[in-house]
């Protein structure tokens, strides 16, 4: 017999986790408001009426890539149009100016460059502490962590290399290429890329290290319902791990589901997912990734009027306010993507929630104009 949402209400409500069949019958559910309203009886449980948001900056510091996925159209090869890449330099200005603006955090990705040497992340990693000590350095997804170990020529040291980059400045890695943990969705659309246990051994490392990171998952393309729990379904194992080493390991600090955005890339003639989809799907992460403290809605992809509407469906966090970002735009949006504090602040009271600043650690912090301090670091 299929579960019905008043009985899988019961189990939400008594702190028990969800089958996957649960979440199956969450995502069937034609009852979306329902569904809503269960995932954010969850979210006031651990937030109240606290939402987060941040002051941030995205640099993507090159698009070329030696993969080639067919949902991404980010990506160039060396000789074509558009094809970039910053130096060392540039990144660091880029850092300084954050820092200036009063950014309390730099999340740094890029494509995995055919040639660039291991001590341009390293350097890269150096100068933005050395210009901009204060930002922390969220940067390199599981795939690129991958790639800098072969080129570092220890394909099979990921703790040293991250080790080196944490110490380096790396604070905590991004969720990004975590795409959707399936095998035959990774060979016919991002083959080439490394698969879901690659990318959660990156992050298990990393959680042996003390540092946090974040998971994504990108949905709406070609994964079926049962890829996605399967999904949810393996993060919540790791995460169950991380929590189960310690207070001195990392641990995955939010989901962010990731709405595929098929323009210009070579699923474009996909629809990608519908605004009811993407809440539904926001909602289903809350409810299943029990362990996770935080879901976030990045509205780069969502869009600010989405992700007001998230608020109310399981999402306690906005990312961010961007500035710049080259790998999905939205209804003919340019790289320069960028929204202020008072939008975000509107968009959070609108929804009936009280704004909190975070930092990457999702400390509250305090400000006044460019200058700010962490609240905990206070006591307050
Ligand atoms: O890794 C690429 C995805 C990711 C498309 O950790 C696409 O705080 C949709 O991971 N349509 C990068 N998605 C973004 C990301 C992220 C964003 C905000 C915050 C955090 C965090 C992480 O975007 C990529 C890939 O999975 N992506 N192309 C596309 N066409």
């Amino acid at each position: 017999m299929t579960p019905t949402l008043k009985d899988i209400a019961a189990k939400v409500d008594a702190g028990q986790r969800l089958s996957l069949e649960e979440g199956m019958a969450l995502f069937r559910t034609s009852d979306l408001w329902e569904l809503c309203r269960l995932a954010n009886r969850v979210r006031e449980r651990l937030h109240g009426r606290r939402a987060y948001y941040n002051v941030n900056r995205h640099v993507n510091y090159t698009n070329i890539c030696a993969l080639s996925c067919k949902f991404c159209s980010f990506y160039r090869k060396k000789d074509d149009d558009g094809a970039y890449e910053f130096d060392v330099q540039a990144i660091a200005d880029e850092a300084a100016a954050a820092e200036a603006a009063g950014a309390t955090e730099i999340h740094i990705v890029g494509g995995l460059h055919p040639w660039q040497p291991f001590s341009y992340y390293t350097d890269m990693l150096r100068a933005i502490r050395e210009r901009a000590p204060k930002l922390h350095i969220k940067a390199f997804t599981a795939v690129e962590i991958v790639h800098l170990a072969r080129i570092a020529k220890r394909p099979n040291d990921i703790a040293g290399v991250l080790r080196d980059l944490k110490e380096a400045g790396l604070g905590s890695l991004p969720g990004g290429g975590a795409e959707v943990f399936d095998d035959r969705v990774h060979d016919e659309a991002f083959k080439g890329k490394i698969r879901s246990d690659k990318w959660l051994q990156v992050h298990c490392e990393a959680h042996k290290l003390g540092m946090n990171t974040n998971a994504t998952i990108l949905y709406g393309h070609i994964e079926s319902l049962e890829d996605r729990l399967h999904h949810m379904d393996l993060l919540r194992s790791a995460q169950d791990e991380a929590i189960a080493a310690g207070p001195a390991s990392g641990r995955f600090q939010t989901i962010i589901p990731l709405p595929f955005i098929p323009d210009e890339s070579e699923l474009e003639h996909l629809p990608g997912p519908s605004g009811v989809e993407n809440l539904r799907m926001l909602a289903v992460c809350r409810l299943m990734l029990d362990n996770f403290a935080h879901v976030k809605t990045f509205w780069i992809m969502q869009t600010l009027e989405m992700a007001e509407l998230m608020l109310q469906a399981g999402a306690d966090d906005i990312d961010g306010t961007v500035v710049w970002y080259d790998i999905t735009k939205v209804g003919g949006s340019d790289t320069h993507q960028e929204t202020d504090v008072k939008r975000l602040v509107r968009a959070i009271r609108d929804a009936g929630y009280e704004p909190v600043e975070r930092d990457t650690l999702y400390r509250p912090v305090l400000r006044e104009g460019a200058q700010w301090r962490v609240a905990e670091a206070v006591g307050v």
